[in-house]
C-alpha cells in the first residue's frame, strides 16, 4: 500500500507577528508560502462574520463565508460587514478568494460576475450614486475550498485611489464583462509619517477593457509589465515600483497554470524583481478565463 502525502503548500497569510496564519489554501509553487505584510496586529474582536486586527494605524479584517445561500448573496452580505466595520475608516485594499470563479453559478451567471453583482451592490449602498470615487485597490482570484475568503485593510489616513491611464477604470467596464462591473481602483497610496504604503492591485493583460493575448503566458507578461509601469508612475513611484524611500516590496504572482513557473519566474527577475524582494507564486484561476498571470504589489515604508 503507498499512501500519497502532500507537500505542496498552501498559501496563508499573518495578520501581524504571532497571530494564528488565516488559511486561504492556494497552492503555493514557489517563494513564501506565509504572507505577513503588516506586523504587529492585535485581535480586536468580531464584526458579521470577520475577525477584525489592530496593527499599528491599521484595521484588517479576514472572513470565510459559506456560499451556499448564493455567491452574490454572500458577497453583498460580506461587504455589507466590512463596510460597516471600517465605516469611521477607509478601505485601502481588499484580497478576495472567490470559490470555483470562472465556473457557472445556479443562476448560470459565471461566479465572478455573481461575485461583483453583490460586492457592487453592497458598495453602492453603503456609499450611495458616487461609491466609484470610494474604491480602494483589490485583487480577485478562484479558490477551490467552497468558501469566500475576504481580507481587507482600512486605514484612518485619506487614501488616494489612482488609475492606469491605459485602462479604462473596472468600475466603468462595459456590461459584456459581466452585469455589474468590478469594484477596485488600480492603485491606493496611504499617506504615513513613515512614507506612503502603496498597494498595487492585480494586474492582468488588460488595454482598455480587452483582454490582450488570450492564453499567451509571454505576451501578457510584456502588458502586464507595462501596466505595472504605468501605474506605478501614476503613484509617483518612477516606472520601477521603486522611487522614494526605501521600502520592502511584497509581491503576489497569481499563475492559472503551474507549468508557467519558470518562465515567469525568469522573466520577473530580468525585468522587475530586485534581490530582497518579498515574492510569492501561487496557483489560482483568474477572474478572466483568457488571463493566464495576474501581479500585485504592496509596498510598505522601511
Ligand atoms: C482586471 O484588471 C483583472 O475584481 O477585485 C484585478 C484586480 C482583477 C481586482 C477584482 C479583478 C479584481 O479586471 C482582474
Amino acid at each position: 500500500m503507498s499512501v500519497f502525502v502532500s507537500t505542496q503548500p498552501r498559501l496563508a497569510v499573518t495578520l501581524g507577528e504571532g497571530g494564528q496564519p488565516f488559511e486561504i489554501g492556494l497552492p503555493v509553487l514557489a517563494g513564501e508560502p506565509v504572507e505577513q505584510i503588516f506586523p504587529h496586529a492585535r485581535p480586536v474582536g468580531r464584526r458579521g462574520a470577520l475577525t477584525l486586527f489592530q496593527a499599528g494605524m491599521w484595521l484588517l479584517g479576514a472572513a470565510k463565508v459559506d456560499i451556499r445561500p448564493g455567491l452574490e448573496h454572500a458577497a453583498r452580505q460580506l461587504y455589507g460587514d466590512i463596510l460597516d466595520a471600517s465605516r469611521q475608516l477607509h478601505l485601502a485594499r481588499i484580497w478576495n478568494y472567490v470559490p470555483d470563479i470562472n465556473a457557472a453559478g445556479p443562476a448560470g451567471l459565471e461566479n465572478y460576475r455573481a461575485f461583483c453583482r453583490g460586492r457592487s451592490l453592497a458598495f453602492e449602498a453603503h456609499f450611495g450614486a458616487s461609491f466609484r470615487q470610494q474604491l480602494p485597490a483589490a485583487s480577485a482570484v478562484g479558490c477551490h475550498d467552497g468558501a469566500l475568503t475576504v481580507i481587507f485593510a482600512a486605514t484612518p489616513q485619506a487614501p488616494r485611489h489612482l488609475e492606469n491611464p491605459l485602462q479604462v477604470p473596472a468600475y466603468d467596464y462595459p456590461p459584456e464583462h459581466g452585469p455589474r462591473p468590478p469594484s477596485f481602483a488600480r492603485a491606493t497610496v496611504v499617506p504615513a509619517p513613515a512614507g506612503p504604503t502603496v498597494f498595487i492591485s492585480g494586474t492582468a493583460a488588460i488595454r482598455g477593457h480587452a483582454t490582450i493575448a488570450p492564453g499567451d503566458l509571454a505576451h501578457q507578461l510584456d502588458c502586464t509589465l507595462e501596466n505595472l509601469r504605468e501605474i506605478s508612475r501614476a503613484c509617483g513611484l518612477g516606472p520601477d515600483l521603486a522611487a522614494g524611500p526605501r521600502r520592502t516590496r511584497h509581491f503576489k504572482v497569481y499563475l492559472r497554470h503551474p507549468a508557467d513557473l519558470a518562465a515567469t519566474a525568469a522573466f520577473l527577475h530580468e525585468h522587475l524583481l530586485r534581490p530582497d524582494d518579498r515574492v510569492c507564486y501561487v496557483q489560482a484561476d483568474i477572474c478572466r478565463a483568457s488571463l493566464c498571470v495576474e501581479i500585485e504589489a504592496t509596498l510598505i515604508p522601511g
